[in-house]
């Protein structure tokens, strides 16, 4: 695991992950950046998806990224979910394990995957909280064979996450 501060639209790695909401069809902060930079395609492939749940992602081709492939996760909304902490978890538990299952249907030894701080923007997930739960289940769910990178866009979070991988 480490961590780096910058544009997760520029990174070239076999997987990013995008802070999505329910519809998949775009929005603002990193979701638009990335459908941005993405081009067209992505939303016409996206349509294609009807939604995705809080919690749950969903993979997509990258189009013109530097990356190979998107996973789509949902956080959630803050003060709107009774059980926020759970849900952020289960985002990067299960788009995790998308990026397992997609290297080993491609017989890749080793992936890397980049996740932006999902839920912290918009949504409103108090950043050290959100820090913590990402890292500490990527520890749980740790196999050897994915190197996850956290993709901070302010200092704030990359000085938390700096701490929290320190531990
Ligand atoms: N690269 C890396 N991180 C970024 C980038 C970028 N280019 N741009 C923003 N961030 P947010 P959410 C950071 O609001 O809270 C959208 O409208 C940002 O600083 O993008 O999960 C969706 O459609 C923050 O740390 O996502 C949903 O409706 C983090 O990404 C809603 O926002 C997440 O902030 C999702 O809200």
């Amino acid at each position: 695991m480490e961590v780096i501060n910058g544009d997760i639209t520029k990174l070239d790695v076999d997987i990013i992950v995008n802070a999505a909401n329910n519809t998949l069809l775009g929005g603002g902060g990193v979701d638009g950046a990335i459908h941005r930079a993405s081009g067209p395609k992505l939303l016409e492939e996206c349509k294609t998806l009807h939604g995705c749940e809080t919690g749950e992602s969903k993979m997509t081709n990258a189009y013109n990224l530097p990356c190979n492939k998107i996973i789509h996760t949902v956080g959630p909304i803050y003060h709107y979910e009774n059980d926020a902490a759970s849900l952020l978890k289960s985002c990067y538990k299960t788009s995790y394990l998308l990026a397992e299952q997609y290297r080993k249907e491609n017989k890749l030894d080793n992936i890397t995957i980049a996740y932006p701080c999902i839920s912290t923007g918009v949504y409103g997930y108090p950043k050290d909280e959100a820090c913590m739960i990402a890292v500490n289940t990527i520890k749980e769910l740790d196999n050897n064979h994915i190197n996850v990178i956290f993709v901070c866009f302010d200092e704030e979070s990359y000085t938390l996450y700096k701490k929290e991988l320190e531990k």
